[in-house]
């Protein structure tokens, strides 16, 4: 980092800053998968099924993240909270070790948008499917098409906003949570659901990557509003030369810096999967500012080719789980740059 910038980011007043710098040393593990999020501990155990039988990346990543898309009750998939509408609109995207990628967005009623993704990826020229004709082709596909109707938690989530309807979107910000608070996905005192995505990053034995996303996005959203985790590049980057990433919180403020992309693109220049998360934090930090950036919570995780690790976010209270090993499952705190 130039001398200037590090006056700048003084100037800001950031605390716990320090020298965003070259690669550090880290344990490397391979096969290796990690993704965001309480919930990952589980996808990450159904990934890792695949992986330490020789499995290939991208089927560890579909397979892994299928588990929290499948829990009702939960934050992630038809469980979900819905849009302020009151319907359920979910995106996903895939992205293999030959950078092929899959993506859709705005799907209703389907259960397994990730698989979709992969399936648009497979079977069609095109990269990305959005809305009706997303789930057209899922149909045609054989997906089933669900009812629609709200989980139990997501109808008394939705009622008890109704009450304000106060358009005030809020992702991921939590302080605080225990270590022990890790078995079952984060819900707020008021019951509703903090986090709405599960991103997730994997190198398999061959060395070769994949990383997968899906989420219901915000809660209460504007009908029609997608954030980061369906865009190659913002929500998901893999280069299998280098290294892959994922995102996860405020979508819009991922989207602005390319998110993904970017920790691939500073790892390939030579930072640690840690640093390289750290950097892109830091360049939200220098756009929006430090004030805005209290508002908001945004965490990046990466893996590189050679089975190394880390995560970084804007503030306390992002997690991430890594599994590498039968009994190596375990939750990581993200470190933070904003005090
Ligand atoms: C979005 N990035 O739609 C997602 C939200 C998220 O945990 O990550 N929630 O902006």
């Amino acid at each position: 980092m130039h001398r200037r910038n590090f006056l700048h980011w003084g100037s800001l007043g950031l605390s716990a800053l320090s020298f965003s710098g070259f690669r550090n040393a880290g344990i490397a593990q391979k096969p290796l998968v990690i993704s965001t999020w309480d919930a990952g501990i589980a996808a990450n155990a159904a990934a890792w099924k695949i992986l330490r039988s020789g499995g290939r990346a991208l089927d560890a990543v579909e397979k892994g993240v299928m588990v929290t898309e499948s829990e009702l009750n939960c934050c992630v998939g038809l469980g979900a909270n819905p849009d302020r509408d009151g319907l359920v609109t979910l995106d996903a995207c895939i992205m293999d070790e030959n950078a092929n990628c899959g993506s859709v967005a705005f799907l209703e009623r389907i259960k397994h948008p990730i698989s979709v993704a992969r399936r648009v990826m497979e079977k069609t020229p095109h990269v990305m499917l959005v809305g009706s004709g997303a789930q057209q082709f899922a149909v045609a596909e054989g997906f089933p098409l669900e009812s629609g109707k709200l989980s139990d938690d997501a109808e008394r989530a939705y009622k008890n906003w109704l009450q304000k309807s106060e358009y005030k979107p809020v992702i991921n910000i939590e302080r605080g949570k225990s270590p022990q608070a890790y078995a079952v996905p984060t819900k707020l005192a008021n019951g509703e659901w903090n986090h709405d995505t599960i991103g997730m990053v994997a190198i398999d034995a061959q060395g070769n990557l994949s990383g997968s996303c899906t989420t219901s996005g915000m809660g209460f959203k504007m009908r029609g509003r997608l954030g980061d985790s369906p865009i190659i590049g913002a929500g998901l980057f893999v280069d299998n030369e280098v290294g892959a990433a994922t995102a996860t919180g405020q979508g819009e403020d991922v989207i602005r810096i390319c998110g993904s992309h970017l920790v691939v693109e500073n790892m390939r220049n030579g930072y640690s999967p840690e640093n390289a998360c750290k950097a892109a934090v830091e360049r939200i930090v220098k756009v929006k500012g430090v004030a805005k950036c209290k508002e908001i919570q945004v965490g990046f995780i990466a893996i590189n080719k050679q089975g190394e690790y880390g995560g970084y976010c804007l503030q306390k209270g992002f997690s991430f789980a890594v599994c590498y090993a039968d009994d190596k499952n375990f939750m990581v705190d993200g470190k933070f740059i904003l005090s």
